[in-house]
């Protein structure tokens, strides 16, 4: 199949990529971010501020599918002896039900446990990389930066929970390693509608410190305009 080159209307400018160099990266779209009774609630969180946000993602999801991008899927989740758990983060916060505790999803952001596992509507097909990961980072302690290298991508399209958290801190992770990434800000939430708002402004602030910024409309509308490579 021809490579094809996409130019997306975005923040701080255009963001043009191929589409065999360029992978979606899902972060943590998981029951325990997203549902009552998940780590986000039991940290104290509003869980019904990522309203929407999975349905979204699934759009995205079904984009990126027909175009044919690589598609990793992160998941926040440590193993069940807590051996990759710092005892700062489980410690953090001083929650009677916190990280590796019996909770209403199972043991609390552990893998295999219910809450570790992704909504109905974000879960990975065959084929997609699923990544667990033990930190905020997807490049922290993972090989997520070997398979990109090695599958060629140069390109990343970031979205999924939490914005400030582990989508930001992943972005700027990838922006150290050489990457080019774009924060799909539609398909993004947090717990915080400000911090939502203000971590894409930091993104694009200062001609793109971290990277780019668009809604999936402008990636839908991208896709429509794009030019098959020829080779
Ligand atoms: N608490 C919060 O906003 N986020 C996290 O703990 N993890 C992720 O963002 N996935």
């Amino acid at each position: 199949m021809p490579d094809t080159l996409l130019s997306v209307d975005a923040r701080p400018g255009p963001f043009a990529f191929r589409r065999g160099r360029t992978a979606l990266v899902v972060i943590d779209m998981q029951r325990d971010f997203l549902e009552p009774g998940g780590f986000g609630a039991l940290l104290g969180n509003d869980v019904s501020q990522l309203d929407g946000v999975a349905a979204r993602c699934a759009e995205l999801l079904g984009w990126a599918r027909s175009l044919g991008l690589k598609i990793v899927h992160t998941q926040e989740a440590h193993l069940a002896d807590l051996s990759d758990c710092p005892p700062a983060k489980r410690a953090r916060g001083g929650l009677a039900c916190g990280i590796g505790d019996p909770g209403p999803l199972g043991r609390v952001l552990v893998a295999g446990e219910a809450g570790s596992d992704f909504v109905a509507e974000c879960q990975p097909l065959p084929g997609e990389t699923v990544l667990r990961k033990p930190g905020k980072g997807a490049f922290w302690a993972t090989p997520l930066e070997s398979e990109l290298r090695w599958a060629g991508i140069t390109h990343l399209l970031f979205a999924g929970v939490t914005t400030e958290v582990c989508v930001q801190t992943s972005m700027r992770e990838a922006n150290d390693r050489g990457f080019d990434s774009l924060i799909v800000t539609d398909c993004c939430g947090s717990y915080f509608p400000q911090f939502h708002a203000t971590t894409i402004e930091m993104v694009v602030a200062q001609g793109g410190i971290v990277g780019w910024a668009a809604p999936l409309s402008a990636l839908q509308a991208a896709t429509r305009a794009a030019a098959p490579l020829a080779a």
